[in-house]
């Protein structure tokens, strides 16, 4: 891009949020603490040839522990709203029954600090941490976890309710659908497409559910919502069968969703795709989708690269580009009913993750949901890059191409704000260094440096420069040294 153009500074609306994200299971670790019992992570992480390394998340960054140190550091970075999760066995081990009073506390002794500093709790109930008694009767594969869902969140809230505004129900309810239950990538690791299928309508039905319980529940200024990662879909040709591949990974990895929350029903091209894996008819019952369709008060939006895919079967024009798998290893499908579509690593530059960088597609996405919904105020509830980062000598880490990649991403932000999109804020992933689910903690995604050896944290040089970001609102054009993206 022609600098000339960029060089300028992009100032923020006013009152728009910055901050930072984590997850229960990714950083807290006390894994057998307080009443705490093991979720289908702790199952999954423990099972061998699972995660990377054989890692677990049984006392990652500590978090636990140390949770007023860490909150003392967002306050230093200048965040003004931390996203963090609730882990529900923590809360209700079997989840079921009675709550347990000593994990409560732990998150109200967390919210406390961050209100006493000045920094907006935002408080997801369900990051992928599902009580392993739950998946032992069938998991989100059965009807009844929707009900379970809806107490666990009656619970939270009525604990919570007086202290936390920001409420979301799941986080990327995609990826507890079809990685946990298609390609088996994530916990619980199962491969098969009916139970993902199955599995996608009842994570959708306990949002709702639990919609209906958090309204009723929590005083008229809270504000409720749902998180997705969306996929920002290209067809890798305009060919008649890339552009039907793109349809159907449009279908099963956002319509899906977008179809029972934004018009109360589920899409009829995503129906007729899969109508051979599941029995539709049987598994949505009268009254569902309008529990689903339910009005919520925000979306967010995780964000980190684009979806570029082919029909892998009949490939005959367009360039040759490289496969990618789309859903990260696995050896179940996490596209059912799609099978036959191929992923493509899109050209350009790539984190550790071998994910493409394009800001664009962050832009191209908040604007298809600002034009779907223009009423309704979005967030992007993550986004960021794993890089290999390192510790000097001097004892500092130094992460230019982090700082790139945050920045093409924000003044995509900026852009769609300036084209309507109605974005009310950005949430950084990830506060610190975490397990990174099957990679274990190989990858790194933090704006802070984990030691995981001594659980010492420096904050890398993107943490300072972000802090300055949100400090003052404004986005500064990067000096030549910190290249562009
Ligand atoms: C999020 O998931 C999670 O919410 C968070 O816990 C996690 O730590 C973070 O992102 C980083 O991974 O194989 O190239 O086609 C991310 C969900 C789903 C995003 C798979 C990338 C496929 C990329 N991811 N997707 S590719």
């Amino acid at each position: 891009p022609d600098r000339a153009d960029t060089s300028r500074a992009l100032r923020f609306p006013p009152g728009f949020v910055w901050g930072a994200a984590t997850a229960a299971y990714q950083i807290e670790g006390a894994a057998a603490e307080d009443g705490r019992t093991p979720s289908i992570w702790d199952t999954f992480s423990h099972t061998p040839g699972r995660v990377h390394n054989g890692d677990t998340g049984d006392i990652a960054a500590d978090h636990y522990h140390r949770f007023r140190d860490d909150v003392a550091l967002m306050a230093d970075l200048s965040l003004g709203a931390y996203r963090f999760s609730v882990s529900w066995p923590r809360v209700q081990p079997t989840g079921r029954g009675p709550a347990v009073q000593r994990g409560l506390d732990f998150y109200r002794k967390l919210t406390d600090e961050l209100l006493e500093r000045g920094i907006t709790p935002v408080l997801t109930l369900y990051h992928w941490d599902l009580p392993q008694d739950l998946e032992d009767v069938g998991g989100w594969t059965v009807r009844d976890t929707t009900e379970r869902f809806a107490e666990y969140a009656g619970i939270v809230a009525g604990a919570l309710g007086d202290r936390v505004t920001y409420w979301t129900t799941l986080n990327e309810p995609w990826c507890s659908a079809f990685l946990g239950y298609g390609s088996g990538v994530h916990a619980p690791g199962r491969t098969d497409p009916e139970s993902a299928l199955k599995a996608v309508h009842h994570l959708n039905l306990a949002h709702g559910k639990a919609i209906g319980v958090l309204r009723s529940a929590l005083p008229a200024t809270a504000r409720t919502s749902i998180t997705l990662n969306l996929h920002q879909v290209r067809p890798a040709s305009g060919s008649a069968a890339d552009l039907d591949a793109a349809r159907r990974i449009d279908a099963v990895g956002n319509r899906v969703f977008l179809g029972p929350l934004f018009n109360g029903d589920y899409p009829a091209d995503l129906l007729a795709d899969t109508a051979h894996l599941v029995d539709w008819e049987a598994l949505v019952h009268g009254g569902d989708l309008a529990e689903i369709s339910r009005p919520i008060d925000l979306m967010g939006i995780n964000y980190y690269t684009p979806t570029l895919v082919s029909d892998g079967r009949a490939r005959t024009d367009g360039p040759e580009l490289p496969r990618n798998d789309g859903h990260g290893g696995g050896t179940g499908s996490p596209w059912p009913g799609s099978e036959h579509v191929a992923f493509h690593l899109p050209p350009g530059e790539t984190t550790a993750m071998r994910w493409a960088v394009d800001s664009t597609g962050l832009y191209d996405l908040l604007m298809r949901v600002a034009r779907e919904r223009p009423d309704l105020p979005l967030m992007v509830t993550e986004n960021g890059a794993a890089y290999d980062d390192y510790v000097s000598p001097e004892g500092a880490v130094n992460d230019p191409e982090r700082i790139a990649y945050v920045h093409s991403h924000l003044a995509a932000v900026h852009r769609a704000i300036a084209d309507g999109a109605d974005v009310r804020g950005y949430f950084l992933w990830s506060l610190m260094d975490n397990f990174e689910w099957a990679y274990g903690y190989s990858k790194r995604f933090g704006a802070v440096y984990v030691d995981f050896a001594s659980q010492a944290r420096i904050p890398k040089r993107s943490a300072r420069w972000y802090a300055e970001v949100a400090r003052d609102n404004v986005l500064q054009d990067l000096p030549e040294e910190d290249g562009k993206s």
